[in-house]
Parts: structure tokens; C-alpha cells; sequence
């Protein structure tokens, strides 16, 4: 099935024409706390496993799409005008395709986005989750969350799970149109969670997500094991949700994280995200963490590290680390989209 097929499945009945002049959606971004990482359809992106991820409060992307007159889109990042051959700008056009419903439509679209772009910040992420709810402002379709979802997992896999705040899953469904491949919000509230977004190098990643994903689903010995022990990791996870375990939360998250780059590490050639800093501070977390501090971290697809910790032990990690960027993530409890 092609991705066509799933837009024309969703929108069936729903008016081509826009209702208004422009549509603005804000999404926020998330991070995974059990990760995907491996697909079943490439093309669908629909992932091998669930995953389980908590939503980065007012951090994420503000986009506004309207039509224009061709001969291209005109894609403005953050108020830089993106050149149309950049990756970026091919692979957003790739999902505005899927709403041209005439010859000649192009659009134009503004994305504000709060954190690096394409640095393992997740701003893949809320990127194509706001340009799928600015659509659905734009033409007036006022879809659901979850059918939005599966429309802006077809732009990126881990943006179906920014059309909520707090924890959500994404279920990895059985059906083979990804139909049930959505979004879903816990209903757990831990107020006194923080995420700290420990940059370590801003800078565009050389390897996308996507294709170290699928390197490592060819190559990776170890990815048979994966789907075995990610199962697992889930379930815990959500259990330490449930009972606000912490130790036991930032203990699974940790170890997703490292397992997941330990299958990559293991990939022909090899996939590396991390840099000499992020083992340096990867070794400070540890230490701290056997002096007595609950801290842990978890580490996407870049050399970033998030830390994971609790609201009483955030003035004490700040000071451990200055320039971390810390998040309430249970503060904003209703995605308005406006
Ligand atoms: C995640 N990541 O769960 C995992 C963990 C990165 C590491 O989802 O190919 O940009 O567009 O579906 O969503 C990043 O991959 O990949 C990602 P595509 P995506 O957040």
C-alpha cells in the first residue's frame, strides 16, 4: 500500500477545498523513552514494535500553510527561506505531495521550531505532527488526534506521538494499511518529572534516522533480539508510570537507550551516534548516580542526552550541569493547536 492510498482512505468524504486562508498548528516535540527503532513497512512507516514517549511541554514546532501560486512550495524555517533542494525541504514536499488535490497546489509554510533541527532533538517529530494539523486547520477537516497521528507518521514515524502532552504510546497495530498504527495518550500525570535536554553538539547529524534504522534492521546481528527485550522494557516502563517508580523508570529508559545503540554499534558499518563528550557525560550521570542522586538519561538518534529526574533534585543537577535546558513536561495539559 502506498501512502496515497492511506490519505485518500482518511479523507474520504472530507471537502479538497480549504476552508480557510491559512491553518496554524503548534505541535510539541517528544522524546522516547522506549524507542522505535526498526520497521516493518518503510514506506507506511510503520514500526516493528510500540514505543512510549513523554512530550517536551512548549518546545516543539508552530506552523503555519497556506496555498500559493506555484512554480514551487515555499518553505520558511524559523524566518530562514529553505533552498528547495535541501533535505529538509525535499522531504517536507514529499509530505505536502499527499495534499495536492490539484494540479498547480503549492503551499507555503512557516515552522517556527524551539529546538535544534535534525540534531536527535525530535524536531522530525513535531515538525511533520504541526504541518499534518496545520493541513487539517487549513482545509477545515477537523480530524482526530489519532487519525492526524497516522496521517503525520507518514511524513515521520515518531511524530505520531506529538499530538498529545505527557506520556504517550504508540501502538504498533496489526493492520497492514497502519490504521491502527497511532498515538495514545497515558493517562498518567507525574507532575514532578523534569527532562533536561543536554546539548552536546547542535549541529545536523551526518547519518538521518531513517536510514541508520534501516542499516541496522540489514545488518545488525543483534536486532533479532530487540523486538525480544523492547517488549519487555515496555511493559516495565509503563508499570513504573503507574506506581511513579523513578528508580525503576529512569533505570528502564537508560537501558532501552543503550540497547538500542548497542544493536546499532553492531550494524555493517558500524552506526556511532555518540561523541567523546557524550560518554564524558554519560560517566558523570553514573557517577553522580552512585554517589546517590537519582538521575539517568536516555539518548536518541545524535549526541544529545536527555536526563531524566525529579522536580526535588533539579536545583542540585542544574548546578551539575549549567547549560541544561530543563522541561515541566505535565505543565501544559491541552494541546490547542492554534
Ligand atoms: C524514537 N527515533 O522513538 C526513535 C529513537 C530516534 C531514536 O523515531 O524514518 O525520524 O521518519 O520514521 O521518526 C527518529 O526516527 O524516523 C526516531 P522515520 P524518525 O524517537
Amino acid at each position: 500500500m502506498d501512502k496515497e492510498t492511506v490519505i485518500r482512505h482518511i479523507l474520504e468524504g472530507y471537502s479538497k477545498q480549504p476552508k480557510h486562508l491559512s491553518g496554524t498548528f503548534f505541535a510539541p516535540s517528544n522524546i522516547a523513552l522506549c524507542k522505535y527503532w526498526g520497521k516493518k513497512d518503510a514506506v507506511l512507516n510503520l514500526p516493528t514494535t510500540s514505543s512510549l514517549s513523554i512530550s517536551l511541554d512548549q518546545l516543539g514546532a508552530r506552523t503555519t500553510i497556506r496555498l500559493q501560486s506555484g512554480p514551487a512550495d515555499c518553505i520558511v524555517l524559523n524566518g530562514q527561506p529553505i533552498d528547495n533542494n535541501a533535505l529538509f525541504a525535499r522531504n517536507f514536499s514529499q509530505f505536502l505531495d499527499l495534499f495536492r488535490f490539484s494540479q498547480e497546489t503549492y503551499f507555503s509554510v512557516k515552522t517556527d521550531i524551539n529546538i535544534p533541527v535534525g540534531a536527535g532533538l525530535a524536531s522530525s517529530a513535531c515538525g511533520f505532527a504541526a504541518a499534518a494539523g496545520a493541513m487539517d486547520a487549513l482545509f477545515g477537516w477537523q480530524l482526530s488526534k489519532e487519525q492526524l497521528s497516522i496521517m503525520a507518521r507518514l511524513g515521520s514515524g515518531s511524530a505520531s506521538r506529538s499530538f498529545w502532552h505527557g506520556f504517550v504510546e504508540w501502538r504498533a497495530g496489526d493492520k497492514p494499511d497502519g490504521m491502527d498504527s497511532h498515538g495514545i495518550a497515558l493517562d498518567d500525570q507525574w507532575s514532578d518529572l523534569r527532562i533536561g535536554l543536554l546539548v552536546i553538539n547542535a549541529s545536523q547529524k551526518s547519518l538521518s534516522s531513517r536510514v541508520a534504522m534501516q542499516q541496522t534492521v540489514c545488518t545488525s546481528p543483534f536486532y533479532a533480539n530487540w523486538p525480544v527485550i523492547h517488549k519487555e522494557h515496555l511493559a516495565h516502563l509503563k508499570e513504573s508510570i503507574k506506581n511513579q517508580d523513578f528508580l525503576r523508570f529512569g533505570r528502564i529508559s537508560e537501558t532501552n537507550a543503550l540497547a538500542m545503540h548497542a544493536v546499532m554499534l553492531a550494524a555493517i558499518p558500524p552506526i556511532l551516534y555518540s561523541e567523546p563528550k557524550t560518554i564524558d557525560a554519560m560517566r558523570k550521570v553514573w557517577r553522580y548516580r552512585e554517589e546517590g542522586l537519582a538521575l539517568f538519561f536516555t539518548q536518541d538518534a545524535g549526541p544529545n542526552l536527555k536526563l531524566l529526574f525529579l522536580k526535588t533534585d533539579a536545583p542540585a543537577i542544574m548546578n551539575l550541569f549549567p547549560d541544561l535546558i530543563v522541561v515541566s513536561p505535565f505543565r501544559t495539559s491541552e494541546i490547542d493547536g492554534r
